[in-house]
């Protein structure tokens, strides 16, 4: 067995930990819920929330949920989506899985060995009498090319929905990448740079929409004597969780600073590292660091990701390989024709190199350097 020449960290460093506010802060609002006796059901908590977010995501008009999940699978009922929607392999369960919970085929297209988003020059191929949308995903935080995909949307006649779980406070030629598409997803859970423990929101760009999903987050109830407009689901975020994220509003700015500064450490650090690869930022992205994703190429780097992933365990360093498997690889869908390998060779070659290394506003430089220390020792090993 090989021995540990660096020490192992005495705590575990994960690959994320949630924000957390000063308590008083949110001490303060849960008394404001107390003593209003209102809890849920979009009370002041969530409209003033809904109305912050607006101005900092640079978008018109917000619906706030209680996870992403159900803001995407309201989204794909609200644009109708039937028959086949145009998505990605590389990306979290909750994505193809709001297509298949409204009955609608997930076709999976390769991604970009790049930005390791959706490829745009593959989607026209794949669109058949069947397809209806595409739904794309803003990997890790990394734009997908919007613009691109608009083009094929309004030639087709496609609706457009982004996963842009992890992309909360990101840009795109200055314009909040919420208003790309006719719907974007934000997740607000608390893996995520701003989250409400648990939450989400759906953005879109007109007042009847957001009328609309509001009533389908509400079971389908526009009020007391409106019930049961259309089938609708409870997707209602509650007063704690938009407390949870007013009270921590204002640290969004520091905390981002303080990653792009761990991303700008760890790219200093790795680049000249044979067979370790990252994506460098592109012009005209205002980026959120959400994670700090490398690629392991086996044969250069001598040694696998799933060899680098299991001994960093043994320093109490916790990578994730997200997203693997593929979404095409589970069971559930793996037999889908989009599925086969032989269609996804970029994803197919990429899911097996991807480590998401910790990156969190709270670790220090030291920890930074150390974790990349050990990187070299688990090559040399
Ligand atoms: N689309 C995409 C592209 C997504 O990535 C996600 C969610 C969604 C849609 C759906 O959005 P939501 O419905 O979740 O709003 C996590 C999250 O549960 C999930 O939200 C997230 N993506 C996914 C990428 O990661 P796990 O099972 O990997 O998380 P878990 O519990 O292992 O946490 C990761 C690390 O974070 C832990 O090792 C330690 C740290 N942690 C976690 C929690 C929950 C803490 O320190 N404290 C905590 O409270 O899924």
């Amino acid at each position: 067995m090989n021995k540990l020449r660096i020490n192992s960290f005495f705590n575990p460093i994960y690959v994320t930990r949630p924000l957390f506010p000063d308590i008083s802060r949110i001490v303060e609002k849960l008394e404001d819920i107390w003593k209003s006796k209102w809890i849920t059901n979009n009370g002041s908590q969530c409209k003033i929330l809904e109305k912050r977010l607006v101005d900092i995501l640079k978008t018109s008009y917000i619906s706030l949920f209680n996870n992403g999940t159900s803001a995407l699978m309201i989204a794909c009922k609200a644009l109708e989506l039937s028959g086949e929607v145009i998505t990605t392999p590389f990306t979290f369960s909750a994505t193809p899985h709001s297509l298949t919970w409204n009955h609608v085929e997930p076709v999976f297209c390769d991604i970009d060995p790049v930005t390791m988003n959706i490829d745009t020059s593959k989607i026209e191929s794949m669109i058949t009498t069947r397809t209806t949308g595409i739904l794309a995903v803003h990997a890790f935080g990394i734009p997908c090319d919007v613009l691109a995909i608009q083009k094929i949307a309004d030639q087709y006649g496609l609706k457009v929905i982004y996963d842009a779980a992890h992309a909360f406070g990101v840009e795109v030629g200055g314009i909040g990448i919420g208003n790309y598409g006719d719907m974007t997803m934000m997740s607000f859970h608390a893996t995520k740079l701003f989250h409400t423990a648990e939450g989400g929101a759906l953005i879109c760009n007109n007042r009847d929409m957001k009328e609309y999903i509001d009533i389908l987050k509400n079971f389908g109830m526009k009020n007391e004597e409106n019930i049961g407009m259309f089938p609708g689901i409870n997707g209602k975020m509650n007063e704690v969780q938009a407390a949870l994220g007013l009270s921590m509003l204002d640290l969004i700015e520091g905390e981002i600073r303080k990653r792009k500064k761990i991303v700008d450490f760890y790219r200093s650090r790795l680049r000249d590292i044979e067979g370790i690869y990252f994506q460098e930022d592109m012009q005209g992205v205002r980026y959120n660091s959400a994670c700090f994703i490398i690629r392991i190429d086996e044969e250069k780097f001598g040694k696998s990701r799933n060899y680098v992933y299991d001994q960093y365990k043994k320093y109490n360093v916790f990578t994730r390989k997200y997203y693997s498997p593929l979404c095409s690889e589970y069971p559930h869908y793996k037999d889908l024709p989009s599925s086969h390998p032989k269609n996804l060779p970029v994803a197919t070659k990429i899911v097996k190199q991807v480590l998401s290394l910790p990156l969190y506003g709270d670790l220090s430089i030291h920890d930074i350097e150390k974790i990349c220390d050990i990187l070299i020792e688990i090559r040399n090993s």
